[in-house]
């Protein structure tokens, strides 16, 4: 049987971590022959220890046959020691008054310290996600404060988005989402991000053609994918927690398992594909392979794709430039 893996998440009490840990650790994520030891990090606060030990009394409950291991930490340097993966989970939310400078320096502060984490302890394949918003950003501050690991470890989750996307165009067009193919999602995980269906075929027929409608695509399609987190939020009371941790197994999983030829959305850090300033963290359509992801390049960009795509990197540029002394 295969040696276990190390697996590192990050709040691990919180709602994603509690819909996350459990498929993890059931082989959802890395394969039903592969044992897993998670390495579960909370902030030393009395009260998210408690709630992660509870946590983890429930994952002892399941007696998951592939779960070889579970520790509790607070300090990253213990959590992410030898991690071959790390889903960067925890983020500091906007509190009442907090402008957007003050969530940036907040979760910079956060991310610095567990990208050199990381670069001090973690294997030196690591994979890492980060899902903690704002997303992008905190992946693209990880990566820096990690010189030592390779930049192209670090990645930032779209997946959500692109799901969302996808569930959105089999609801218009009457198909399965299973059928769906070629579906990309550019940019920043936020409501700037471009939900991009034009080379998207859906039972082999192209969904553009299928469809068939400019104004559906930039009045309904696109403000609904872009403000699905919003309206969940309304509906719920509680932002996305299954569905977040079900992309964050989905991007994993696709990451160390292969996308088998088919597209999938990463935020990645660019190498200048598609006019992307390189190192900026952006959602580009990705094959991947033997734990490898490749962008996929030459696809023509008209006039409004290009404009969507100006605008989230703008705001990749503004988040950046907010950050960039900190680092
Ligand atoms: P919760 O507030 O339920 O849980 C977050 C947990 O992280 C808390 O238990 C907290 O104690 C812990 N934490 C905070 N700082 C930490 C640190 N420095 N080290 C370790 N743990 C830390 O939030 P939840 O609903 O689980 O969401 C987590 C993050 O995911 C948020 O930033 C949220 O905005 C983001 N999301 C990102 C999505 C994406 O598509 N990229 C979608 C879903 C979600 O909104």
């Amino acid at each position: 049987s295969k040696k276990p893996v190390r697996v590192a998440v990050t709040g691990a009490a919180g709602q994603i971590g509690y819909a996350l840990l459990f498929r993890i650790a059931s082989g959802e994520m890395l394969g039903k022959d592969q044992p897993v030891i998670l390495q579960l990090l909370e902030i030393p606060d009395e009260k998210a220890q408690n709630a992660l030990k509870g946590v983890i009394m429930e994952l002892e409950d399941c007696a998951f046959p592939l779960l070889a291991g579970i520790e509790a930490h607070s300090n990253p340097e213990e959590a992410f020691k030898d991690t071959d993966y790390a889903l960067l989970v925890g983020a500091r939310p906007r509190g009442p008054g907090m402008e957007r400078a003050d969530l940036l320096a907040a979760n910079a502060a956060i991310f610095t310290v567990q990208g050199k984490a990381l670069n001090k302890v973690a294997s030196r394949n690591v994979k890492v996600l980060v899902v903690g918003n704002p997303a992008n950003t905190n992946a693209y501050i990880a990566m820096k404060s990690a010189p030592d690991l390779p930049a192209k470890n670090f990645t930032a989750m779209l997946r959500l988005d692109h799901n969302r996307a996808a569930s959105q165009i089999a609801a218009k067009t009457g198909c399965a989402v299973g059928d769906i193919r070629k579906l990309t999602v550019w940019g920043n995980h936020s409501p700037t991000m471009y939900a991009d269906y034009r080379f998207a075929t859906v039972n082999g027929k192209s969904v553009k053609e299928t469809i068939n409608d400019q104004v559906w695509n930039a009045e309904v399609f696109l403000p609904t994918v872009g403000k699905r987190g919003a309206a969940i939020i309304a509906a719920r009371g509680l932002s996305s927690a299954a569905s977040a941790a079900n992309a964050a197994i989905d991007h994993m999983r696709d990451w160390a398992l292969g996308s088998k030829g088919e597209w999938v959305t990463m935020g990645v850090p660019s190498n200048g594909e598609y006019g992307i300033p390189k190192g900026i963290v952006f959602g580009f359509p990705v094959t991947t392979e033997n734990g490898e992801y490749k962008i996929v390049e030459g696809l023509e960009i008209d006039a409004f794709s290009q404009e969507c795509i100006n605008k989230t990197l703008a705001e990749l540029q503004g988040e950046a430039d907010g950050v960039k002394h900190l680092l």
